[in-house]
């Protein structure tokens, strides 16, 4: 059985792990990141999705959002490629599948959830999806309740899949309360990614990593400066923007995983200096390139 002993606490070596950023490189070095996110009602969601992914250091950045969305979110952000997806009621439609099986060559991590609320047959859309993807995908949000509603799903991976629940989302995959996750943190997540061969992130008071093997990591910085609506659309971006740049560079990326929550945490920390009341998701983002430099 799987004693508390037995989680690692991550932070320690993760300095050595951090992506090397070399004088003879260009954009392309580090890596180019996929987010599908946002819908009519949610157009703020992709722009903190995409914004964290960028202060995180990946080279590229393309963010496709369903198109009755994308002339609000395009002009809150500057620095992503738009890719308009076509919508029906306001939300993703499945038409584009042939397009991003084209382009998805392109991408070295896929990120899905953040605004996308649900809808009929969103299920399916996110089937096809996880067929399709062949590189790290990221599922956090309403990628995650389109998918409570067949886990199974999962089954259809081609590569490396990340969940990312808040105790709420977890409850819903593994059909219990939240107050039930929040009893057996380590136990839920551990057994879902082992049961369904995917790194389970339970977000939270020392959010932890569960492994496809079993193993669990414990991350130590987080705190309640990060208890607001956004934060976790943050971590959702700086995974995918830490994870393009591992798999660009050829290398694991677990490490990838723990420097994004180690580094959000920190970065949540660091607002909390300032006030553990007024910390907003974007003030977070502008702490990321402060807490890499406190790590490194
Ligand atoms: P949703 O409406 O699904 O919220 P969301 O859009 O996912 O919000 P967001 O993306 O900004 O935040 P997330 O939690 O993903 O509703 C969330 C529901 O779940 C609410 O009803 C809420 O009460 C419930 N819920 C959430 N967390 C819970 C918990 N721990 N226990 C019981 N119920 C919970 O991401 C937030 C980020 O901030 C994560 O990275 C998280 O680790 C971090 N964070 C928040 N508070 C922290 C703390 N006190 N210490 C350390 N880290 C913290
Ligand atoms: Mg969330």
């Amino acid at each position: 059985e799987f004693a508390l002993r037995d989680a690692v606490l991550i932070g320690k070596d993760l300095r050595k792990e951090l992506p090397v950023r070399r004088p003879f490189s260009h954009k392309g070095t580090y890596g180019h990141a996929l987010v599908l996110a946002g819908s009519k009602e949610m157009t703020g969601a992709p722009v903190l999705a995409a914004s964290a992914g960028l202060h995180t250091g990946c080279g590229l950045l393309t963010l496709a959002v369903p198109s009755p969305a994308l002339p609000i979110v395009a002009s809150k952000i500057n620095e992503p490629v738009f890719w308009e997806w076509p919508a029906e009621k306001g939300h993703f439609s499945s038409e584009s599948y042939v397009l991003l099986k084209q382009r998805l060559a392109s991408f070295d991590v896929v990120s899905i959830g953040p605004g996308l609320g649900t809808w009929d047959g969103g299920h399916h859309w996110l089937k096809e999806i996880i067929r399709l993807v062949e590189v790290p995908l990221v599922l956090d949000a309403d990628a995650l309740n389109l998918l409570a509603e067949d886990v199974s799903i999962l089954q259809e991976k081609k590569g490396q899949i990340i969940l990312t629940p808040h105790p709420g989302e977890m409850g819903r995959l593994c059909g219990c309360t939240a107050a039930d996750i929040e009893k057996d943190r380590i136990g839920f997540a551990r057994m879902f990614a082992q049961k369904h061969d995917v790194y389970v992130v339970l977000k939270g008071t020392y959010t932890l990593i569960a492994t496809p093997d079993g193993r669990i990591f414990v991350n130590p910085t987080g705190t309640a400066a990060l208890a607001k609506g956004g934060t976790g659309d943050v971590l959702t971006g700086m995974l995918a923007g830490m994870l393009a740049q591992k798999a660009a560079q050829g290398q694991n990326i677990e490490t990838g995983i723990q420097l994004a929550v180690y580094l959000h945490g920190l970065a949540g920390r660091i607002c909390g200096e300032t006030s553990m009341y007024a910390t907003l998701a974007s003030d977070v983002i502008d702490k990321i390139g402060s807490a890499i430099k406190r790590l490194s």
